[in-house]
């Protein structure tokens, strides 16, 4: 075995040389990485006693992607076309030996193998587009001449992997190999070696573009598919365009075109956002005062209390994930009906074809309901999901603190309770902790697990393993009033009703903030989630605009009348003038004045501006341990769109000095709390800092 870089080796077997990857965690194309591809290939191109060359990749993965590290940084040669022209170009076969995830650059890298073998279990992806990017050693133009364009353009342009059958039965790979796969890829190349066989260039292949030119009208069909879930970005319509210019230009002017366009959108405040919140997310699991070589407690159980929407959609996570559930309700009609629902959202899902009913059987047959909560001895984490009152949840943790086993943790959904209050009537105030899943519960990925005063690091440190294994993305929070997300929300809620009494309708700031990447506006969003919640038509005298719509009859999408008119088949909505004449009687009563100049930039600033203020005092508390963690929470929780990088990024991205005069100025016109600057914003403004220069804290 001969060292090439610190990050590559060569090694012969026989006749075949094989040139191995080592670049822990996921062996990205770093430098080394590069430069050692590149010397390998040029080795063995050379070496008379060389047959035929394996590519592959020690450790989990294969080559998962360009080092986003090294990006945005200057270039340091070769880059990554060097040596895929020397593997392109080798004059014996190369095999890519694929484990783990070929994902962007590894891809693209196997792409320029002349044959391709993967394990069972491998993966194979350009998943560019989630960074805001496009493939950009490529990959938009030799995908499609294996795979054809359809699946290319999935592949690129929504950026979800395959695996090895599907890649085996699109032509992306020519073997799976059970076994030993660098032993399974020598013997493959063994054989290429005594066959002769071709070295099959992808770029030379054109027989799949010729026949999408006789159809070009999937490309039109495929940008219709995907305009709404793609509104606003820039990278997806890129990546159709690209591969749509594979049935127009040469293969050398496709990559030059293909080149172009990732310096562009590399250079993007898009793409900037996307590689932020990548890193953001990985980021948020870390705890800077709880070493990572922590021992952790063993999850294989869970209990879960409340057999409700919440209960019910929590416990789905863990069953997709394999973990058994007992579940317990008051009494047998409740228990039924949740695991009812349970079963019914498991059979849609079955019905849609995202799995079989043999896998819903498998996953229902982890759930063991019960009404009785001894149960909950047995289990290794218990997880009460009833409803938000602090007596109901107190007597329930005393009464848990007395049936679970010693070392259990005990968690309490919750969006806006005091955990340490909870905690503190059981005996072991460690072992407790708060999850606030976001509803639907099994569908949303957002997890704020709340951190309380005595809450124990390994406790902390178990339930971010246990976010990850059932696909959450978690955010970790101090205990304050709506913890996060649901603190900021309501700030923007302030803002938004104070300007629709001033006389902006509620179309124009839902609009704007829908313009701006967000889901829906907080108008369409209080229809949606009913504008009765919380009303108590016994206790009701117009108090709140809400209250109002509410006494007129409107109850939101419900019953078709909100603060719009829902038409009753379509269920589009239309603003209503009666909501505007409710509205101005309301401000009227309450003193505020008319006004008809207020524009799309004044709504943005002021729904956005008060919950990066209220998002910066939460660090200011130590409530949040970083503000990329806060911008996980908007993203996964709240819909903020992902190229906007997330609130307290797009506050940097307007600069915090223009951010802090904004918010005074606000301020000295408009008043209240919400609007007094945080000390923290003010500080780096005036320093020239931002957010992302402070260190990590912890939650206090
Ligand atoms: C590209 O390839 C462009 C090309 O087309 C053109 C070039 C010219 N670079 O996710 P995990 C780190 S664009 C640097 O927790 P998992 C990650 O931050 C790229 N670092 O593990 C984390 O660090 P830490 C296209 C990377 O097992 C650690 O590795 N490729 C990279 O859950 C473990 O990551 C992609 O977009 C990277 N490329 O999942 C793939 N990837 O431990 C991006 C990861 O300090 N990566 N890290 O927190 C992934 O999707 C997942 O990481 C993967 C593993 C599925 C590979």
């Amino acid at each position: 075995m001969v060292a090439l870089t610190e990050m590559v080796a060569l090694e012969q077997r026989g006749d075949i040389a094989l040139i191995l990857v080592d670049n822990p965690p996921v062996n990205a194309l770093s430098h080394g990485v590069r430069l050692g591809l590149l010397k390998g290939f040029e080795q063995v191109a050379a070496d008379d006693s060389v047959k035929g060359v394996v590519l592959a990749c020690r450790g989990r993965t294969f080559i998962a992607g360009a080092d986003i590290t090294e990006f945005g940084k200057p270039a340091k040669t070769p880059g990554l076309e060097e040596p895929q022209v020397a593997m392109e170009n080798c004059p014996k076969p190369v095999v890519a030996a694929i484990h783990g995830t070929a994902l962007g650059g590894g891809l693209e890298i196997a792409m320029c193998a002349h044959y391709r073998v993967g394990a069972p279990a491998a993966r194979y992806g350009q998943p560019e587009v989630k960074l805001g990017l496009i493939p950009g050693a490529g990959g938009t133009q030799r995908l499609p001449r294996v795979t054809g364009v359809a699946k290319a353009l999935e592949m690129c342009a929504i950026g979800d992997p395959i695996g090895s059958e599907e890649a085996l039965a699109t032509g992306l790979i020519d073997k799976i190999i059970e076994g030993d796969l660098i032993d399974g890829a020598v013997a493959y190349a063994e054989e290429l070696v005594a066959a002769a066989a071709p070295l099959k260039k992808i770029r030379d292949r054109d027989e799949k573009i010729d026949e999408a030119r006789a159809d070009r009208s999937v490309f039109d069909a495929f940008r219709k598919r995907i305009a709404r879930k793609t509104r606003n970005f820039e990278a997806p319509a890129k990546n159709v365009d690209l591969i749509e210019a594979t049935l127009d230009v040469s293969f050398d002017e496709g990559i030059k075109q293909e080149q172009a366009a990732f310096q562009t959108l590399m250079a993007g405040r898009q793409s900037e956002a996307q590689r932020y919140y990548f890193f953001s997310e990985r980021e948020a699991a870390k705890v800077p005062d709880i070493p990572r070589e922590t021992p952790l407690r063993d999850v294989k159980s869970v209990g879960i209390l409340g057999a409700g929407t919440m209960g019910g959609g929590i416990a789905m996570n863990f069953l997709n994930a394999g973990i058994p559930v007992k579940i317990v309700e008051r009494d047998k009609d409740a228990l039924d009906r949740g695991i009812d629902v349970v079963r019914k959202n498991y059979q849609r899902s079955a019905k849609s074809g995202r799995f079989t009913m043999e896998q819903v059987e498998e996953r229902m047959s982890l759930l063991e309901p019960g009404t009785d909560k001894s149960v909950f001895g047995e289990v290794d984490m218990v997880i009460e999901a009833v409803f938000e009152l602090m007596p109901l949840k107190k007597t329930i943790f005393a009464e848990l603190d007395g049936i679970a086993r010693e070392g259990a943790i005990l968690a309490t959904n919750t969006s806006a309770l005091n955990v340490n209050e909870i905690a503190a009537v059981t005996k072991r105030p460690e072992d407790v902790i708060g999850t606030h899943f976001f509803s639907p519960a099994n569908v949303m990925k957002l997890l704020e697990i709340v951190r309380a005063e005595k809450t124990a690091p390994d406790v902390l440190a178990t339930t971010l393993k246990v976010a990850k294994a059932i696909g959450k993305v978690p955010a970790v929070v101090g205990v304050a009033p709506g913890f996060v997300g649901n603190r900021m929300l309501a700030q923007r809620g302030i803002e938004a009703e104070t300007m629709i009494m001033e006389g902006a309708p509620p179309a124009q700031v839902d609009s704007v903030l829908y313009g701006f990447g967000m889901p829906m506006g907080p108008f369409a969003m209080s229809d949606l989630a009913g504008l009765d919640v919380g009303w108590d038509p016994d206790n009701t005298s117009s108090r709140t605009i809400r209250e109002a719509l509410c006494e007129s009859g409107r109850r939101g999408q419900k019953n078709g009348r909100g603060y719009y008119t829902y038409d009753p088949e379509t269920r589009a909505p239309t603003p209503d003038p009666e909501v505007l004449e409710i509205i101005r009687g309301f401000a009227e009563k309450r003193g505020v004045a008319h006004r008809d100049d207020i524009t799309d930039e004044e709504i943005l600033d002021r729904c956005l501006l008060p919950m990066v203020n209220m998002g910066a005092k939460i660090l200011e508390e130590g409530k949040a341990m970083r503000s990329s963690d806060i911008d996980v929470v908007w993203v996964n929780g709240y819909g903020w769109p992902v190229y906007e990088g997330g609130p307290m990024f797009w506050a940097e991205g307007q600069g915090l000095d223009t951010v802090a005069a904004k918010i005074t100025a606000y301020g000295a016109k408009l008043g209240g709390e919400h609007w007094e600057l945080s000390p923290l914003i003010e500080k780096l403004a005036s320093e020239g800092k931002s957010f992302q220069e402070l260190e990590p804290q912890a939650i206090r």
